[in-house]
């Protein structure tokens, strides 16, 4: 048997397809299996490196120079393959390139910059709260009427969108992230709508598009001074645009989720609202809302004695290591107790979230309001998965609450 052009020897290999539906609508037995099978393993299907460990994972988020993004962060090697947009200038580029933009988004997106936001958001998630409870419905879904209207009422307006189209973001989101995986069924079923939502964003990225005092005005402010060209400017608007929506509903989702199936936690959120940030970030642990990044190999290189070969793909297990038993104690439960801090969630290193601060405001003001006025919640039924290759999301999230005395 000859061997896989990008496999050593005595690697451990899989076959399974990480991205086949039901890995996807229930990762753990898969992540479990490729955790112990050892610490990088060759999936046959496309011939590629996994890692699930925490270690491991961590590692080669941190190592930039050695792990490269500029070749993209999905299945598609860009140096062969063209990718289906113009490459993200701070997600798929890498140093030097990467740093201007990422500056740029960093700044405006920085704990000062949205100290302007925290009352309004605050207002807006309390009159989301009391409008739910003042229609006396004690079971809803929780997936529609909190994770995915607070951000769409909180989040275009911060970035200076204009009222039409809104409902694009999201699709748009969940196509930018199954088009990270492979080109599988829910790539081709994105397919017929690539072309129109790629120009709705686009048409939102121009300096004309985005209303003054906004997130997006603040970028171009940020060209206008230099810091960016006017070409670099709209791109980096299009990172808000795409990273900014999908990934807090589903971070939201996660944290409900996580209450409604933890009810003594939430029971310790009521007596300590102080631990809404807390909370939210170990449900990006124990959820992991983004699974999985892809990084290239800009040279052959051993990683725990597995020689991984310049120009192969590695595919980083986020939510496996965010669940390794050598990392964490007790890794599936969902615990306020815990600190989940150097979770990967958010990844580490240069690439780390640059709007996590932006999600943490979101889940601080959320979860604040809603636990001053409900005493209890839990599942009202079983919560369905929508099914996407990147993203842990959500299609609805039925729960039932006791509004506070
Ligand atoms: C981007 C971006 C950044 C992070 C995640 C992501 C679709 C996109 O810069 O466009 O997912």
């Amino acid at each position: 048997m000859t061997p896989a052009p990008h496999a050593t020897a005595a690697q451990p290999t899989s076959d399974a397809d990480p991205f086949a539906p039901d890995h996807l609508a229930r990762p753990e037995p898969l992540h479990q299996a490729l955790r112990e099978a050892g610490p990088v393993v060759h999936l046959t299907r496309y011939d590629v490196h996994a890692l699930a460990r925490y270690q491991e994972v961590r590692a080669a988020l941190v190592d930039w120079q050695t792990f490269q993004s500029g070749a993209g962060v999905g299945l598609a090697d860009f140096r062969h393959e063209k990718p289906w947009r113009p490459p993200s200038l701070l997600l798929e580029a890498d140093p030097p390139h990467h740093d201007a933009p990422r500056r740029v988004l960093r700044d405006v997106l920085a704990p000062p910059a949205l100290h302007r936001l925290r009352q309004t958001w605050r207002a807006a998630a309390e009159e989301l709260v009391d409008d739910l409870l003042a229609s006396g419905r004690t079971e809803f879904d929780a997936f529609d009427t909190l994770a995915k209207a607070f951000p769409l009422r909180v989040f275009p307006d911060a970035v200076g969108l204009g009222a039409e189209g809104r409902e694009n973001l999201l699709p748009y989101g969940n196509m930018a992230f199954n088009a990270f995986g492979p080109r599988n069924a829910l790539v081709a079923a994105d397919a017929p709508r690539v072309a129109e939502l790629s120009a709705w964003v686009s048409a939102q990225c121009t300096r004309e598009a985005l209303a003054e005092g906004g997130i997006g005005a603040r970028i171009w402010a940020a060209a206008d001074r230099g810091d960016l060209t006017a070409q670099q400017a709209p791109l980096v608007v299009r990172s808000l645009l795409t990273a900014g929506v999908d990934t807090t509903v589903h971070g939201l989702a996660a944290t409900l989720y996580a209450f409604a199936t933890h009810p003594d936690q939430w029971q310790r959120l009521r007596q300590k609202p102080e631990l809404a940030r807390v909370a939210f970030d170990e449900a990006v642990r124990w959820q992991s809302p983004v699974q999985t990044f892809f990084r290239t190999a800009t040279t052959d290189v051993t990683v725990a004695g597995t020689v991984i070969p310049e120009g192969a793909k590695i595919l980083m297990f986020l939510g496996a290591a965010n669940r390794d038993p050598a990392r964490w104690t007790d890794p599936d439960r969902f615990d306020l107790g815990r600190d989940p801090s150097g979770h990967v969630g958010f990844g580490m290193g240069i690439h780390q979230c640059v709007g996590q601060h932006v999600a943490r405001l979101e889940a601080e003001t959320l979860l604040t309001a809603l636990v001053k006025r409900v005493d209890h919640l839990e599942l009202a039924g079983e919560p369905r998965r929508h099914i996407n290759n990147t993203l842990r999301s959500w299609a609805s999230l039925p729960i039932r609450i006791r509004p506070a005395g």
